[in-house]
């Protein structure tokens, strides 16, 4: 246990029953404690239950390859800067004086969290001057489990699109100057990879990109081989134990969802053989992914995830999580919403206006691309309205618009403008209105990474019921785990969507501390109060 086998590799050890380190693992016994809420005809009964679950955590810390699909885009190739630069530790001058590379914006690498608190010593005076108290102590996101770190991940990935990334960011116009002379020649050896481009699921704006491209313009068995094998190649060309593939592509139009086409695991395999039309590029990665055993995320609103899809990745216990980096308008919206309506105030509507010059904007001045966004940007606040059957009836919901505009001049720096109007005590109303202004691809790439990293974590735990002779098995193939980066959760088939951001973090906070045994993290501080 804890006492006799004190692990090195991480930065602290539970002294519990219920813990044990072994050279290569972490194995906990932990209660999961819910309360059943059932009808017996004439009143609710509510029962607390207990299940308790056994988890095991591999602890080496193996070395990982994130593949990027639309790697020399400007999230890419941000990205994959913000890496190199973090890894050597550079500095540079900007205008507004000397800057550092940093993980800023990765809430496994930014911020912290509360361990639990420091017993005997770190006492603090209470307001009265009179008593004592212990202090929180927290530690950062990244240490809770043995995680990858991300100086260590090796990048890769595809672009239909030749450049390579030293000229990607260039073109992207996010990065200083400064800081691209000192990475300009690494970045410069990074080439994207051909991709699979069918013309008709982007915009028509971005046919002039399209220089890098595999031969064939629908969905084949081909190109998924071709995927697989150059994970594989990426694989062993660098040394590494596994690979988590991203899309941060372009969005894509929605499918048209077929019956026989896209409906099971085995009608989507025989269209994407038969060349079917209806098949996207971004369904037809996370197909090769999951027949590769390889983690696949996607960052776009697009459905990539068609049922066939995830039946797909049940049948081979594949991780997929998805879909659309939730960085700056819709984090706001699903923090604030939050607020809003646990504080019992009526919003009546919510209207977000976004403008912005990069090519994501370009690409979503088409209809049908800005309608996968607009479908995406729009359920983030469904959940937290219908919990409130106080201040919304069944089916009411407040107003909701989105509107995108690409507007060049102002390039990567997006704008975004909220307003949330609300009913408030007897009659009267609020008005909160939001200017969000940065660039957006500074927002996106720590959650390109905060993916990476907990996708990876997942594929290293495990869980059995104690109870029972069952083997320990993954989590379901589809990581809703990974909700507070993304803003339209995927979740398990017949599983709800939680879009509360709050409600997020703890999910992934807690089920972190559940493996190494620990209850999930109270704010009730009874130390604080009951003395
Ligand atoms: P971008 O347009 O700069 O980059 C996309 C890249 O994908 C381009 O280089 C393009 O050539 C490439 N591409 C298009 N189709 C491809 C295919 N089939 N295979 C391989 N490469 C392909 O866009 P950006 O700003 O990097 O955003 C990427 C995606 O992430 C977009 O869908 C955007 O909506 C989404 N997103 C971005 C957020 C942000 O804050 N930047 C937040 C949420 C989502
Ligand atoms: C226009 O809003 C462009 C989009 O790609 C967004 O910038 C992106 O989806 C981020 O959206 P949000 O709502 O998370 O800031």
């Amino acid at each position: 246990n804890s006492a006799t086998s004190p692990p090195k590799d991480l930065s602290f050890v539970v002294d519990s029953p219920n813990v044990e380190y072994t050279d290569n693992e972490i194995l906990s016994k932990y209660t999961y404690r819910t309360t059943a809420v059932t009808w017996d005809g004439g009143k609710h009964v509510v029962t607390p239950k207990e299940t308790v679950y056994n988890f095991k955590v591999d602890r080496r810390i193996p070395k990982v390859g994130m593949m990027l699909v639309g790697w020399g885009g400007n999230n890419g190739s941000t990205v994959t800067a913000g890496i190199i630069a973090n890894r050597r530790g550079l500095a540079w001058d900007s205008r507004e004086g000397p800057r550092s590379a940093n993980y800023y914006g990765s809430v496994l690498m930014g911020s912290t969290i509360k361990l639990g608190t420091r017993a005997g010593s770190g006492k603090v005076m209470n307001k009265t001057g009179t008593g004592v108290s212990n202090k929180d102590f927290n530690i950062p996101f990244h240490n809770i489990l043995p995680m990858v770190h991300p100086n260590d991940l090796v990048i890769g990935g595809w672009d239909i699109n030749n450049m390579d990334l030293s000229r990607a960011m260039d073109r992207a116009g996010v990065l200083e100057p400064t800081l691209k002379a000192q990475i300009r020649k690494e970045m410069a050896s990074m080439v994207p990879l051909p991709s699979i481009y069918y013309p008709d699921f982007i915009a028509a704006n971005q046919e002039d990109r399209a220089n890098n491209i595999l031969s064939g313009s629908t969905a084949s068995m081909a190109h998924v081989d071709q995927i697989r094998q150059d994970i594989r190649e990426f694989k062993a060309q660098n040394g590494l134990d596994k690979v988590i593939v991203q899309w941060t592509a372009n969005t894509e139009r929605f499918s048209d969802i077929i019956p026989g086409v896209h409906d099971t695991a085995d009608n989507l395999l025989k269209a994407i053989a038969g060349g079917h039309p209806e098949v996207s590029p971004s369904t037809v990665f996370a197909v090769a992914c999951i027949l590769e055993g390889t983690p696949f995320i996607n960052g776009s609103p697009q459905n990539t995830f068609v049922p066939g899809a995830i039946a797909l990745a049940e049948r081979h216990d594949a991780f997929i999580g998805g879909d659309d980096f939730k960085s700056g308008q819709t984090k706001m919206k699903s923090a604030l919403v939050d607020f809003m309506i646990n504080a019992g105030l009526k919003l009546t509507s919510i209207a977000s206006y976004n403008h912005l010059g990069n090519n994501d904007g370009k690409n979503l001045s088409a209809q049908k691309q800005f309608r996968s966004k607009e479908i995406s940007k729009s359920n983030v606040v469904d959940d937290m309205v219908e919990a409130n059957s106080v201040l919304y009836k069944e089916g009411e919901h407040p107003n909701h618009t989105v509107v995108i505009k690409y507007m060049p001049a102002v390039g990567d720096s997006k704008r975004a403008l909220d307003e949330y109007y609300s009913e408030i005590f007897m009659g009267g109303h609020q008005t909160i209105s939001i200017f969000n202004v940065c660039e957006d691809s500074l927002l996106a790439s720590p959650l390109i990474i905060d993916l990476v990293l907990v996708a990876e974590m997942m594929t290293r735990i495990q869980w059995r019921l104690q109870t029972g002779d069952d083997d320990y098995k993954g989590f379901h193939s589809v990581l809703s785990i990974l909700s507070y980066m993304l803003k339209a959760p995927l979740t398990p088939p017949g599983t709800p969507v939680v879009n509360a951001l709050a409600k997020q973090r703890s999910a992934l906070i807690n089920i972190f501390r559940a493996c190494v045994g620990l209850e999930p993290e109270s704010d009730m501080t009874l130390e604080h109060k009951l003395f």
